[in-house]
């Protein structure tokens, strides 16, 4: 696979987002794009084989179920685009069915360098697939990847895991609208959606009775420590997952133990903790079924297929370029 690498800035950005969020009035904030370092992409690797998060795994099952079917409901030739491909193992399926019908070009678009590797690694087997990664932001990816389009080839774009969860709802069609224009009419968006369940299932699947969601949490602190010189003591901030109704969300914080002050020397920055403060660190929106084609229209797209799992509930979504 080659690699289109970004020339970086990405400490002095890092910097910026830490300084932005910590020092705002009221509610700190820490962008949950920043928890996939390399420790970071090893953990969510875990929690999704944690028994009690079952959102990825109902993500793999309906598209080794479906894969043909969703094949067959597009129009060819096509190119996938795949924002977040992660270690690219539930992609797998798409792309046998797509490689049975055609030679099939596959870009996925990541900021995690490793997770590229890995997805290299998972998929670079399959017959007639040519692998072409862009270390680049989702919106940044997809606009080259369009670029390099061929005359007469649709795109479809994965966007999977219910990664667009971590957008609040106005944000979230703001989102798709973005990729939408980056598209072409009959291109399509296959998009994976976590679905509304009881907080009770949700707390425990944010929460995990072994700690890996909350070492995920905390490593966001540990990797402000290691690449921006922070001296975050970790035992004095506490994971705290909570359910946040009128948005529908779960959300993760940190919360400190006790009164500090924490150095972030890249950051030029000290920042004050009262006790029992947190830091808001991700939101992960749950959908109703039919909400996701209301979601689609505003930006664009027209609902052409949802599939349902019944173990965890969950929908992917294919949506066709208006
Ligand atoms: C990868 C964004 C879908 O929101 O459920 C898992 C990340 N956070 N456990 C999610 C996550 C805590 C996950 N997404």
């Amino acid at each position: 696979m080659l690699v289109h690498a970004i020339p970086t800035n990405a400490t002095y950005e890092f910097a910026e987002d830490v300084r932005d969020g910590l020092t705002r009035p009221g509610q700190k904030e820490l962008p949950s794009k920043y928890f996939y370092d390399d420790v970071g992409s090893a953990l969510f690797e875990v929690i999704s084989r944690l028994p009690e998060y079952g959102l990825t795994r109902a993500d793999e099952r309906l598209l080794r179920r479906h894969a043909d079917e969703i094949v067959s409901r597009l129009a060819g030739p096509v190119a996938v685009a795949e924002l977040g491909s992660g270690s690219g193992k539930k992609t797998r399926w798409l792309l046998q069915a797509l490689a049975q019908r055609q030679r099939t070009f596959y870009y996925p678009v990541e900021l995690s360098r490793s997770a590229l590797a890995m997805c290299e690694r998972e998929l670079s087997d399959i017959d007639s697939i040519s692998i072409l990664g862009f270390e680049r932001e989702y919106l940044d990816g997809l606009l080259e990847v369009a670029a390099c389009r061929e005359r007469g080839q649709h795109l479809l774009v994965l966007f999977l895991g219910s990664t667009i969860g971590n957008f609040d709802r106005v944000a979230g069609v703001r989102f798709l609208a973005e990729i939408r224009r980056i598209l072409e009419p009959g291109d399509s968006l296959l998009l994976g959606t976590d679905l509304e369940k009881s907080s009770a299932q949700l707390l425990q699947a944010y929460d995990d009775e072994l700690g890996v969601t909350a070492a995920f949490n905390l490593n966001l602190l540990a990797r402000i420590n290691r690449e921006l010189g922070g001296n975050f003591t970790l035992g004095q901030f506490a994971h705290a997952p909570r359910v946040n109704h009128e948005a529908r969300s779960v959300e993760m914080h940190l919360r400190s133990k006790c009164r500090q002050t924490v150095s972030i020397a890249e950051a030029e920055l000290d920042v004050e903790f009262l006790e029992d403060e947190t830091i808001w660190t991700e939101s992960s929106h749950k959908y109703l079924a039919e909400e996701i084609f209301k979601i689609g229209l505003e930006a664009g797209f027209r609902c052409e297929a949802q599939w349902i799992d019944q173990q965890w509930p969950f929908a992917e979504n294919l949506l066709i370029a208006e």
